[in-house]
């Protein structure tokens, strides 16, 4: 029964790009996950930011990004089998290496996210490189990430945009603007979402264009997100201000350069 339904999301995630996961984290590795955000908002990195509109205190996005190091319970989780078993079965990939990890809180009325996908904005490439996206705190459906189904097929990179204001970064030679139109073009069916439980997670490939509406509910939204690579996976310079900053943080590579271990550890 378990294997059938591992194998129909995993499907699911070939075919869509995405895939919702109930009740990834429960009990403690819930809440060591919730301690990690804590410690985490407590003593932010360099890196950290806030998104939220300036004109208004009450919103915030903060995030922070590479944390693992210095945050033990981080290296806890995406270490752990529950997760790692999981992203073995749903990416059918026989190795799989830890990117980095990435808090997002969005408190008040925190800002919407812009249609992205997260490829431009990673110095590594791959055909089934996800991120598992786990919600810490219930979340509506009118409040959480939303997908374009199939569009980790399109055979194109996008110029990120800015998470403050939605523009898209500089052009550069090889990346399309993703506007309306390029929108409307490839949205092949209505955007999907989910409702989530504290503990749930969906999990999605870096080429899977997405966005979050702004958070305008009384709740926190609260979300901690772990970038893996799988089978196929390689370094590329095809990135626009790369986040987290791995260049600037010292890492040399040339074009299509094998993962090195001692940067994004092996989990498997
Ligand atoms: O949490 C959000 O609002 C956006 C997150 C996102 O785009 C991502 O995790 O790739």
């Amino acid at each position: 029964m378990r294997e059938q339904q591992i194998r129909n999301m995993s499907e699911e995630l070939d075919r869509d790009g995405f895939v919702h996961c109930k009740q990834v984290l429960s009990g403690d590795l819930l809440a060591l996950a919730q301690e990690a955000v804590e410690s985490n908002l407590k003593k932010p990195s360099p890196m950290a930011a806030n998104y939220g509109d300036k004109t208004n205190p009450e919103g915030y996005f903060f995030h922070d990004f590479n944390n693992w190091r210095r945050i033990k319970q981080i290296e806890a989780l995406f270490r752990h089998d529950s997760i790692v078993s999981l992203l073995q079965d749903l990416t059918r990939s026989q190795k799989l290496w830890f990117f980095h990890d990435h808090v997002l809180v969005k408190g008040g009325q925190g800002p919407g996210t812009p249609w992205h996908h997260d490829r431009p904005y990673y110095l590594v490439d791959g055909p089934k490189n996800v991120s598992i996206w786990i919600a810490l705190t219930a979340i509506k459906k009118n409040h959480c990430l939303e997908f374009l189904r199939g569009s980790h097929k399109i055979a194109k990179l996008f110029m990120p945009a800015k998470f403050e204001n939605g523009s898209a970064m500089e052009s550069k030679e090889g990346f399309e603007i993703l506007n309306d139109s390029a929108l409307q073009s490839y949205a092949t069916s209505e955007p999907v979402c989910f409702e989530m439980e504290a503990g749930d997670a969906v999990v999605f490939n870096h080429k899977t264009i997405h966005r979050a509406p702004a958070n305008d509910s009384n709740r926190v939204r609260i979300a901690l997100s772990l970038r893996y690579l799988c089978d196929g996976a390689t370094l590329t310079k095809k990135v626009v201000n790369a986040t987290p900053p791995f260049d600037r943080m010292g890492l040399k590579f040339s074009e299509g350069d094998p993962i090195p271990e001692n940067w994004f550890p092996r989990v498997y």
